[in-house]
């Protein structure tokens, strides 16, 4: 995993949900393709080794499979499959999509953000310096402004956007998947908690329904 990959914690949240015993292996950011060769051409994170040696990929089906293996498939079978199907890709396509606006969206908040990441993650000495300071205007000039045109809207209110029509969707209950959370609430989750390393993380706390939620799912893990 990498610790501020977004995909690498929506699994992590079920882990620690389920209290499985494994080991959070970090990989070096710069060398994600040679670090997870032994996963054949994936190239990505995170990547999920299970007792046998066998590993699986991609974080929404590494969701279900660690629900389905380690869970008995319980929260796969929360609540009306269709709608949870649904989700999970509203999650993927319209959650995924907000972290690098509210990260780098701004020339100031790139800076911090990169220059947190060669914090927070594992470099040689040289590769963390070059991130920070080579890798804010990249993910700034090129990457996130083009997606900021895109939407339109601030990454503020992408972010608020997005929580409350999640929020909406739990029809007055605790969490997406009713009086517990389901796959849907681990995927958001995830996504919401890549942010939370980042000072970028108090646009976020005004927004009460959608704090109050992932107060509770911290409560669950
Ligand atoms: N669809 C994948 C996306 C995984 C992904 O893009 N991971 C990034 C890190 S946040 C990565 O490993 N990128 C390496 C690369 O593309 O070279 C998932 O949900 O797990």
């Amino acid at each position: 995993m990498l610790h501020t990959c977004p995909f690498c914690w929506k699994v992590r949240g079920l882990i620690e949900h389920l209290k499985l015993d494994v080991d959070f292996v970090s990989v070096n950011g710069m060398k994600i393709k040679k670090e997870v060769r032994f996963a054949g051409d994936w190239g990505k994170v995170p990547v999920f080794t299970d007792k046998k040696g066998e590993y699986h990929v991609d974080s929404t089906p590494l969701l279900k499979h660690i629900d389905a293996t380690y869970n008995d498939g319980k929260l796969a079978n929360i609540g009306d499959s269709k709608r949870q199907e649904e989700w999970l890709e509203w999650s993927d396509t319209k959650m995924s999509k907000a972290t690098i606006p509210i990260l780098y969206g701004s020339i100031g908040s790139a800076l911090q953000t990169t220059v947190r990441i060669s914090k927070i993650e594992k470099f040689g000495f040289f590769a963390k310096r070059l991130y920070a300071w080579a890798g804010f205007p990249i993910m700034w000039g090129i990457i996130a402004r083009k997606r900021v045109k895109k939407d339109g809207r601030k990454p503020k209110q992408l972010w608020h956007d997005l929580l409350t029509e999640f929020t909406d969707a739990h029809g007055g209950k605790e969490f997406f998947g009713g009086g517990s959370p389901d796959l849907v609430d681990f995927s958001v989750f995830g996504y919401m908690r890549s942010i939370s390393p980042f000072p970028q993380f108090e646009l976020l706390k005004d927004h009460n329904l959608g704090m109050a939620w992932y107060q509770r799912m911290e409560k669950t893990i």
